[in-house]
């Protein structure tokens, strides 16, 4: 690989990208590949500390492959892998948890969130979810990592954690810096803007899904919860309009004042046409992608498997460092 500093990042396939996920995160990992040197991982490890239909499980992680390829990564210029396929992930997991303390893990808004909403199986693996994610990060000494807001908080644990591995074993890890976009990093649900929007929302007008066809993208933006006022304009207060002005920030380009003079005296019937369409327009090319690399399951196969040796390959090296920095005896 060339000198460039490296990104990493991974969604979970827990089912169809939300528009949330797209904005959030995988709409820039295409443009970054020409910048840095690119891993990015379908964390099939993470998703099933949840529970999962294993049907279902392996149908969603070749989708979430075909789907990143489909929004602009390139195998090629990328590596792009399925996180069960590298075993040095859950290797470096277990050391991670070793330098990571329970009450660390306990102050995880996610874990609070989502023991919450999964009850009846508040798992182990749900609990450390963030050191695995951690090790993902740290077995490629990545320097930066491109993720929407909510991560933000994982993202600091992983920095502990390689700040402490470090002070104890010796200068090692590299402390990865959070990539998150200015606007878009937290992208609303469109039926409670206080609330982001999340492929597990049960209500499936609140979210936009990547491969949502133009009537529904329309037909949901038209639902969308805003206000009893009239103005489009960005304000404090008015959460479902500053939702779907940063929505359509990110997609068309304009930037805030522009877009409240191009609304000025219209109403948000027009606006959230406007919102609907341009959004609607930008997904339909991925849609079409998507339909057709999801045909072609050998590419993805060759794509995934090759993927898969060149990240063992990388994270090995790191991973064979970490464990004689921790004093386990050599092999060979
Ligand atoms: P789940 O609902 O299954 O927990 P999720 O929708 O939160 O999943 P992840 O796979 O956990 O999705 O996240 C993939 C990426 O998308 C992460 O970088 C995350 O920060 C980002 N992301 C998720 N939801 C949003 C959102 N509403 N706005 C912006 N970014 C988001
Ligand atoms: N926890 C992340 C997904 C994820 C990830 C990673 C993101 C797992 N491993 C490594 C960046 C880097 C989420 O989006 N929920």
């Amino acid at each position: 690989m060339e000198d460039k500093k490296l990104i990493f990042s991974g969604i979970q396939p827990t089912g169809t990208f939300t528009l949330g996920n797209y904005i959030g995160a995988v709409r820039n990992w295409g443009p970054l590949q020409d910048e840095y040197n690119c891993i990015y991982c379908v964390v099939d490890l993470h998703a099933i500390t949840v529970k999962q239909d294993p049907v279902k499980l392996r149908q969603n992680t070749m989708n979430a492959y075909a789907l990143l390829m489909a929004c602009g990564v390139d195998p090629q210029k990328s590596i792009l892998f399925i996180q069960s396929h590298v075993k040095t992930h859950a290797e470096l997991s277990w050391i991670l948890s070793c330098n990571t303390q329970f009450g660390e893990l306990s102050r995880m808004t996610q874990f609070k969130d989502k023991s919450q909403r999964h009850a009846d199986d508040v798992n182990a693996g749900l609990f450390t979810y963030p050191v695995l994610m951690a090790a993902d990060i740290l077995a490629y000494n990545a320097d930066l990592v491109p993720v929407g807001g909510d991560q933000k908080q994982h993202l600091e644990l992983a920095r502990n954690i390689a700040q402490r591995f470090n002070q104890r074993y010796g200068d090692f890890f590299t402390v990865p810096e959070p990539y998150i976009p200015k606007v878009g990093a937290r992208v609303m649900s469109l039926q409670d803007p206080t609330k982001k929007m999340s492929k597990s929302d049960d209500n499936p007008n609140s979210c936009i899904l990547i491969l949502d066809d133009k009537d529904t993208v329309i037909r949901k933006f038209k639902r969308a919860v805003t206000d009893s006022e009239a103005e489009v304009c960005y304000r404090e207060g008015k959460d479902g309009i500053n939702n779907l002005m940063s929505i359509y920030s990110t997609i068309t380009g304009k930037d805030f004042a522009s877009i409240e003079s191009e609304f000025a005296g219209k109403g948000y019937g027009d606006f959230k046409l406007a919102v609907g369409e341009a959004v609607a327009d930008h997904l339909e090319p991925i849609r079409t992608e998507f339909d057709r690399l999801s045909k072609d399951k050998a590419f993805l196969k060759q794509c995934y498997t090759e993927g898969a040796e060149k990240a063992l390959r990388y994270s090995q090296r790191v991973v064979s460092k970490v464990y004689r920095k921790v004093g386990f005896v050599d092999r060979t």
